[in-house]
């Protein structure tokens, strides 16, 4: 192999080194013009705003994800919403592009404003919400991302993400590295 490691059927994990991405925020904008920001808080833990889209205003924190480094600096961040939305996301921070594949239940298709709000003051209702459905049709959207931002910030900042994208100072997700 050209690879200086093997993964096998017995044993598929690549050596993983997450801290290429593990206290890192950044911002990007999706091919259909969505903006997002996630900031990755720990290993296991995401908190995120969204600046515009479908469901631009919504933000979250301590979001549990699972996050590999699937080959040299090319991670995969993956996780459930209390509302029933799937999201995978992979991050090659020296390109800056991602592609990111969202999953919504059909009731945000229609209704995605009930989710644009603060989800952490609102987790029985967005639970409620989930088991209400409509689930399906699933609506997938699958996007590549430009990272117009990237920089390290520390990990278990509980300042990195703390007030909702409306109440940022005019064009603060616009500032570039
Ligand atoms: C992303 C795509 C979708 C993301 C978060 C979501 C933080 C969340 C979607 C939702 O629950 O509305 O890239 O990154």
């Amino acid at each position: 192999m050209s690879t200086a490691y093997e993964t096998t059927i017995e044993n598929p994990v690549p050596p993983q080194d997450l801290s290429g991405i593990v206290g890192h925020r950044f911002i990007y904008t999706y091919a259909n013009g969505w903006q997002y920001e996630m900031y990755v808080k720990n290993a296991t833990t995401i908190d995120y705003r969204i600046h515009s889209g479908h469901v631009g205003g919504r933000w979250v924190k301590d979001q549990k994800v699972d996050l590999v480094e699937l080959s040299k600096g090319v991670y995969k961040v993956s996780w459930t919403e209390p509302t029933g939305t799937s999201v995978s996301v992979n991050v090659i921070p020296a390109e800056r592009v991602l592609h990111g594949v969202i999953f919504f239940p059909d009731w945000i298709r229609t209704h995605g404003e009930r989710t644009v709000l603060f989800q952490n003051d609102h987790l029985d209702e967005m639970r409620e919400y989930r088991d209400e459905g409509p689930t399906y049709p699933i609506y997938v959207v699958p996007e590549f991302a430009r990272i117009t931002l990237f920089e390290y910030v520390g990990e278990n900042d509980e300042d990195v993400v703390s007030v909702a994208p409306g109440d940022l100072p005019e064009g603060w997700s616009d500032r570039t590295n």
